[in-house]
């Protein structure tokens, strides 16, 4: 609001009021700035600038009301406090956070043996700094199985953003998501299936079940939207997919069978056997064994996933937990005593044979892909030959326990090494009795000594 006039000697000369930020350097009582060449002559009455230079003063600015002071006053002073109390508030809700997770901390360690996913816990919206695999990997002593701390499960479906859907079936859908800057995959099941939802985060959640054959868990989460309540399932992402996708759109040398056939009985023998003492596990039988619950890592190992229909045994009770879930097993895969009806639920190494039945079907997948003598078989479903799609429980009740048909071994396989080993294992592990079937140990140490005529044949071979 200054009027600038060139006077007689070719000076600039300037005289108003003080109305804006870009003023407040003018302080009154600087009477010469060294260097500037600034004279400021500073009064405050009405008027009293107005004796040297004409100079029309705009209305409202007559009564000194945009003097240094009131600048101050208006546009700093508020800006000030503004400041001021936003710092106070981002302290106090990091004391409130960082008080609450210590809290929620010891009442988490006081109750770890407990099913968590009914307590309503407190809610916090960020992780901190950390990345995923930090908060995943300091978290094993949390309290909370094999995933992350609970406070941050809880806020899991809020904080992912779902990229595609990789997988749909009965269950609900699978879709790779992103959490914190990492590819997580997430399991969204159908409402009606919130009983395999709630077995699966059980068992991970109670069960230290961190194993590198096992799908890693991140953590559950159960949010409603409107009137629909979603489940959520987070795992670690494998961007190769299932062992049946993987085994439709490649086949294998020995090494990839083998290392294939190693890891998944790895991780199926890790389940079944129980382990005592403060970091233990209970025995575990799956009940859902087959090659889509399998996926492959980019090392070419799998890992097993779905636990859903799980059932878990600890020999101090002797009690077998099964949950009251009505889905059943995949009828392709089921063993002749699920079919008849004949198997002995009160024992739990029958949940075991039954899981061993499963995987001679998955090992025959496998093999039927590893070519041998540059020969190599299509990828089929077992039994794919003698049931239609999606087969009936009586259609493989006739092929199973009627007829006792299994699935063909190809002739080629007799004439290599490894495929003639492992048609040994399958035909052991698939057998009608199960008594006579091989445990996981057995299986895993069969395997181990077929890995090492493999590797001698190989090392006689290129010396
Ligand atoms: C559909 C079966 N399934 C796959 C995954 C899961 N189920 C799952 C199980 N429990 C919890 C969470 C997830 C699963 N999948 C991946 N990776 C993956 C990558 C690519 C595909 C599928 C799976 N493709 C399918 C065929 N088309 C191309 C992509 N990782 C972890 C779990």
């Amino acid at each position: 609001m200054a009027q600038i006039l060139m006077d007689n000697d070719g000076v600039l000369k300037a005289r108003g009021c003080i109305s804006n930020l870009d003023h407040i350097p003018m302080l009154c009582g600087i009477s010469d700035v060294p260097g500037k060449q600034i004279k400021i002559e500073c009064c405050q009455t009405s008027f009293c600038n107005n004796a040297t230079f004409p100079f029309i003063i705009p209305s409202g600015m007559t009564d000194g009301n945009y003097g240094t002071g009131r600048v101050i006053l208006i546009y700093v002073v508020p800006i000030l406090v503004v400041v001021a109390v936003a710092g106070l508030v981002v302290l106090l809700l990091r004391r409130s956070y960082n008080r609450r997770i210590r809290q929620y901390a010891a009442a988490v360690a006081a109750s770890a043996i407990t099913p968590n996913y009914y307590r309503d816990e407190l809610r916090v919206t960020a992780a901190g700094d950390s990345t995923l695999r930090e908060i995943f990997n300091d978290s094993i002593t949390s309290g909370s199985g094999s995933g992350l701390p609970l406070l941050i499960q809880r806020t899991l479906a809020k904080q992912i953003w779902l990229a595609e859907v990789i997988g749909k079936g009965r269950y609900g859908e699978v879709w790779c998501g992103v959490w914190q800057g990492e590819k997580v995959a997430v399991k969204i099941f159908f409402s009606r299936d919130e009983a395999s939802w709630a077995r699966e985060t059980e068992i991970y959640s109670t069960v230290l079940l961190r194993h590198e054959n096992i799908l890693g868990f991140y953590g559950s989460d159960m949010t409603s939207r409107g009137s629909c309540t979603q489940l959520w399932l987070v795992t670690h992402y494998h961007p190769r997919g299932s062992l049946y996708d993987h085994l439709n759109a490649h086949t294998l040398d020995h090494t990839e069978l083998i290392t294939i056939a190693l890891s998944t009985i790895n991780g199926l023998l890790h389940l079944h056997t129980e382990i005592f003492g403060t970091q233990g596990k209970p025995a575990i039988a799956h009940r859902d064994i087959k090659s889509k619950n399998i996926l492959v890592k980019l090392n070419g190992a799998c890992v097993i996933a779905d636990f859903g229909l799980a059932v878990m045994h600890t020999q101090k009770t002797g009690e077998i937990n099964i949950s009251n879930n009505p889905r059943v097993g995949t009828k392709r895969y089921m063993s002749p005593e699920v079919l008849n009806e004949m198997m002995n639920m009160s024992v739990f190494e029958s949940f075991r044979k039954v899981d061993i039945y499963a995987l001679g079907l998955v090992l025959w997948e496998v093999c039927r892909r590893c070519v041998s003598n540059g020969l190599v078989d299509e990828y089929t479903p077992p039994f794919h030959d003698v049931v239609p799609n999606d087969p009936s429980f009586d259609d493989m009740k006739k092929v199973v326990c009627v007829d006792q048909y299994r699935p063909m071994i190809p002739n080629r396989w007799t004439s290599d090494p490894v495929l003639t080993g492992m048609s040994k294992i399958i035909r052991e592990c698939w057998h009608q009795n199960p008594n006579v079937r091989l445990t996981a140990l057995r299986v895993k140490k069969s395997l181990m000594k077929l890995a090492q005529e493999e590797s001698k044949n190989k090392l006689d071979l290129e010396y």
